[in-house]
């Protein structure tokens, strides 16, 4: 959002038209204006969401949210990045109180510099003395030499690099108890010096002065009232004495005050949050007044969209080798320590971000039963092989995937590892020696495993599966990207076409594949996995965990 115009304003009258001139109009129109205080970024939100045109954002309410009081505990340098705040979170103009200009004239046209800078539209400064004390506080506040006041005023306007911002001179005569000639004088001098408004507070609960000055004043220039005591008075009567802007000056302060009390109240006395969740703001307004929304746009719009990878297992055989204890279920669901080897993979698969997983089931496919999981079922599985599954699997979608026996345990870490490559198909083998092998996939490949392969060596790539022998044994595991998804897919079909799709295994698909010169890739991985074949790799899967 642009700081000086606000750009997303909503006003079609206002769109293009700086913060700055915004608020000069404000003060200039004849028609009334009302400010509403602001001391923080979502306030400021929600001025704007009220359909005021303006904020003020109080001194006294800045400090008091952040639990200082309200003579100028805080620097000048801490309001300015709360004002940094608001404006950011609002397109409406911003006039802020700065109380006496935090010092001489000096420490004020500094002040404007930055102002100006951070596109805030004006500055209110009152004619006391620095540090200033509330003006509803004691009685009798001394006032600011009006020479002095006059030279603050000057620099200010001098000093701010946009012809419109406004200095707003707040005359504080009544509130010092010196009657409305004495006000009338100062305000006529702060005119002279070039204020572009006057503001003339009282803390008097009838508006009578205000009423008599306005009179007297005759809009020389605008008048800014504050009513805070006076509160009673009809805002028509202030409207008639020609008040060309009224400021609510800490309303947004005082009402969350007393929402959080009773808030807070009700929850120590109550222990539950029953009867407090219909009074506070649903979550989805803290997120929608954050902006939540803008951000899921902005994602789609910037962050580059991977296609999200999914998984297919394959889990449709019972595991004949594991005896009774798949009499009821297929090998997939057997416990390791307490959670099933297919319960193992989702979670690594989760872990990974991998939410879209598929489990190809066929033997007592009901009892297969994993949260989190849709299943496909192979009715064929009895006469058919993996092939035939991964066909049913993977569906007419070219998707990234990663597709895994449903009878193995691997650490996590796999799924990454076979990211690093370029391959569209990547193979994780283990290369240790043939006698540690489980002597169901063996494979041959381009480059044999080396401690030490350099550091731009040759990427391992299949040359097929072999009867035994070979550079490793596949783990179960491999990831196709789209387009390599796409080729298995092509090759499945191939193999159907010709009828020998149903007595293939993975290792035939894939031999294949490296056979007609698709180029498949391999990631050698040392352990850190187990397949589960018999109750020998139950025993050993369960020591491994
Ligand atoms: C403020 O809001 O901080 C003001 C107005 O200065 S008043 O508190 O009425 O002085
Ligand atoms: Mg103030």
């Amino acid at each position: 959002m642009d700081a000086n115009t606000g750009a997303p304003g909503s006003h079609a009258a206002t769109a293009g038209v700086s913060k700055f001139t915004r608020l000069r109009r404000l003060l200039a129109r004849p028609e009334l204006a009302f400010l509403m205080e602001a001391h923080s970024g979502l306030s400021a939100k929600i001025v704007e969401e009220a359909g005021f045109e303006g904020i003020w954002a109080s001194g006294l309410s800045m400090s008091a949210s952040l639990g200082v009081r309200d003579n100028n505990e805080l620097s000048w340098t801490q309001v300015l990045d709360m004002l940094e705040y608001m404006s950011d979170a609002s397109s409406l103009p911003i006039l802020v109180d700065g109380d006496t200009g935090y010092g001489n004239f000096n420490n004020f046209r500094r002040f404007v510099g930055k102002l100006c800078a951070r596109g805030i539209a004006g500055v209110c400064i009152e004619d006391k003395i620095f540090p200033k004390t509330n003006s509803f506080l004691g009685e009798n506040q001394p006032l600011a030499d009006i020479e002095e006041f006059c030279g603050k005023i000057k620099a200010g306007k001098d000093t701010q690099s946009h012809p419109d911002f406004q200095v707003v001179a707040r005359v504080e005569a009544l509130i010092a108890g010196r009657g409305v000639d004495e006000a009338l004088k100062r305000a006529h001098a702060y005119a002279d010096a070039g204020a572009d408004a006057i503001v003339i507070h009282s803390k008097k609960s009838s508006a009578d002065e205000i009423l008599d000055f306005c009179r007297q004043w005759e809009n020389r220039v605008p008048v800014v009232l504050i009513p805070t005591k006076y509160y009673r008075t009809p805002t028509e009567r202030l409207r008639e004495a020609g008040a060309s802007m009224i400021i609510w000056a800490n309303h947004n302060l005082r009402s969350s005050i007393k929402a959080m009390r009773e808030t807070c109240a009700t929850l120590r006395e109550q222990e539950t949050l029953l009867e407090v969740e219909s009074d506070v703001a649903p979550l989805g307004d803290v997120f929608s007044l954050a902006g939540a929304q803008e951000l899921e746009e902005a994602e789609k719009r910037y962050l580059a969209a991977s296609s999200p990878t999914r998984a297919v297992i394959l889990a449709a055989t019972r595991g004949e080798g594991l005896g009774d204890l798949t009499a009821e279920q297929p090998k997939c669901m057997l416990p390791v320590r307490g959670k099933s080897l297919l319960g193992r993979q989702v979670d690594a698969l989760k872990r990974h971000g991998v939410e879209d997983i598929s489990v190809v089931v066929g033997y007592r496919g009901d009892a297969v039963d994993v949260a989190g999981i849709s299943k496909i079922d192979n009715p064929d599985y009895q006469t058919t092989g993996e092939a035939r599954s991964l066909a049913l699997g993977l569906g007419p979608d070219a998707a990234d995937t990663i597709v895994s026996y449903g009878d193995i345990l691997y650490r996590p870490f796999f799924l990454a590892l076979m990211e690093d490559r370029e391959e569209d198909i990547v193979l994780l083998v283990d290369p240790r020696a043939e006698e540690t092998r489980s002597g169901r996939d063996a494979v041959a490949c381009s480059v044999p495993f080396s401690d030490d392969p350099g550091i731009e060596g040759d990427a391992p790539r299949l040359t097929g599966f072999v009867a035994g022998g070979g550079d490793g044994e596949w783990v179960g595991l491999l990831r196709a990207s789209a387009a390599g998804a796409a080729r298995l897919q092509e090759t499945l079909r191939g193999m159907d076409e010709s009828g020998e799709l149903d007595a293939a295994d993975l290792g035939r698909v894939l031999t294949v594949m490296a056979k007609k010169g698709e180029t498949i890739g391999v990631v050698y991985v040392r352990g850190f996995w187990r397949n589960v074949n018999d109750l020998m790799d139950l025993a050993q899967a369960r020591d491994a965990v």
